[in-house]
């Protein structure tokens, strides 16, 4: 048996991981939890059914030779400082993958974009015929993807995972942006991007955003830095040049794929698939797979998702636009995608929010607002002599009251810029019903389909 005993602090998804792993492993295990019912208390006693748990608060026994810490949990805890003054090691599952992990990795980070990023080049593997784990952050525990048959691993990484993440030799590796977030666990700005900062640390390649100079490498550990941004890149770096009279994705002077032809919508998307294909390329991927991915890859569900365009007038969901910020930045993000207008669907519950930041992009962007849910009076207030505002009861007639007031070039956003409990199960309910009734909407009329 071995000495080394392992506690795992946190019962969630990558403390259930850790378990599997280290069980298999033949470790002794502890798991603690500050909660009375974690989520993942009865699949432990499944795997392991002589697990010491002790719940209620973070405890550490002082028989413990190693912390195996989950991110929601900050290093900071004050159950862990007397382990820390005993100088037992403290890391998380992203350095328990780093250690056991034979393969490529390609590690995304960044506040906004990372998962569209993980997912997408994970289209642009299977694109390739090359098998790869993609997870971490997104959802799957980087240690339940562990494989064999793997021939790399595409991670997404948070803040709170690189914090306690020390050996990953990643192949490849970016920061998509750095914009204020999590300000709970960090003292500022600063302190967070230190923590983004460090998946630089051992990587063979650093793919950073141009536009935003919080992104750049601070400690240079490898001459193969690549760029990427909106605007004409140098040499071998990415972004979008002039080509045939029309925007093209670019590497260098080499113009790759139409602006047009990338199947997600959104400059923010545009900047997302140059960040892809500089890690692909670093991986090896073949360049036709890379940009057929391209092609193919509509974004993720409710996150400016394109729904179907009929008779030139564009149906967009942005359900996950939860809050005024997302909103506003999925109207900013489409203003090149159409050549009219958007009618923006926009209501549900506020969470006392302040509408007014939305007054702007409205006036700039719409030709008409559809208003739902507890804050449509409240919305209508607002917008009310800035765009003609209709109210709609239920999603078919936002469908109909939508199709009334456009005409070809225009666009119809669902960016609610609130809560949806109030109407719908959650968001993602919420978006699955927009995208039903305007593909049977669609059915109906469409004459061009024999029925
Ligand atoms: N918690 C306690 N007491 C404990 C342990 C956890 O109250 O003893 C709370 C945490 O404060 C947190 C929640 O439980 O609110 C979950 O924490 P966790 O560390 O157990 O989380 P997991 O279920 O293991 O999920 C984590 C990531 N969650 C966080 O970092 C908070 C998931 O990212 C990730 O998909 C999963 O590991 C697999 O890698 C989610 C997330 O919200 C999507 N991430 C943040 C973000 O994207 O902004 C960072």
């Amino acid at each position: 048996m071995s000495v080394e005993h392992y506690l795992v602090v946190g019962l969630g998804i990558t403390g259930l991981s850790v378990v599997k792993f280290l069980s298999k492993k033949g470790y002794n295990i502890t798991v603690t939890d500050s909660r009375i019912h974690p989520p993942h208390l009865d699949e432990l006693y499944a795997i392991y059914p002589n697990a010491e748990v002790l719940l209620g608060k973070i405890s550490v026994p002082e028989y413990v030779t190693n912390i195996i810490l989950s991110p929601g949990i900050p290093v900071t805890e004050p159950a862990l400082e007397t382990a820390r003054h005993n100088k037992i090691e403290i890391i998380g599952d992203i350095e328990l993958f780093a250690r056991e992990v034979d393969k490529p990795v390609l590690a995304i980070t960044g506040s906004n974009g990372k998962s569209t990023v993980t997912t997408l080049l994970g289209e642009m593997a299977a694109a390739s015929g090359i098998k790869a784990g993609v997870g971490g952050n997104l959802g799957t525990a980087a240690l339940d993807l562990l494989n064999d048959s793997n021939e790399c691993y595409i991670l997404e990484l948070s803040s709170f995972q690189l914090e306690t993440t020390f050996s990953l030799h990643p192949k490849a590796v970016t920061i998509l942006n750095i914009t204020p977030d999590h300000m709970d666990r960090y003292k500022d700005l600063i302190e967070y991007q230190q923590a983004k900062q460090r998946i630089y640390s051992n990587s063979e390649y650093d793919i950073y955003n141009r536009a935003d100079p919080l992104t750049k490498p601070q400690q240079k550990n490898t001459e193969k830095h690549i760029t990427f941004g909106l605007d004409v890149p140098s040499d071998n770096n990415y972004g979008v040049i002039q080509h045939k009279g029309t925007n093209w994705l670019a590497k260098g002077s080499q113009a790759l794929l139409a602006v047009s032809e990338v199947a997600m919508l959104g400059d923010h998307n545009i900047a997302n698939a140059l960040a892809a294909l500089a890690l692909g390329e670093a991986a090896g991927f073949p360049l036709p797979a890379m940009l057929q991915a391209l092609r193919d890859f509509k974004g993720l569900e409710h996150r400016c998702e394109k729904v179907a365009e009929f008779n030139n007038v564009i149906w967009v969901n942005d359900s996950k636009g939860t809050n005024v910020a997302a909103t506003i930045t999925a109207l900013e993000g489409l203003a090149q995608s159409i050549v009219g207008k958007w009618i923006i669907i926009l209501g549900g519950l506020g969470k006392n929010a302040d509408f007014t930041p939305l007054i702007e992009p409205v006036r700039r962007y719409c030709k008409a607002a559809i208003l739902i849910g507890s804050e449509r009076q409240n919305l209508a207030g607002l917008l009310n002599g800035i765009v003609p505002c209709y109210i709609a009861k239920d999603m078919p007639e936002v469908i109909s009251l939508a199709q009334q007031v456009a005409r070809g070039g225009d666009g119809v956003l669902l960016s609610p810029a609130c809560a949806s409990l109030d109407m719908f199960e959650n968001y993602s309910h919420r978006g699955k019903l927009f995208k039903e009734h305007v593909l049977q909407w669609i059915d109906k009329h469409d004459t061009t389909v024999a029925k």
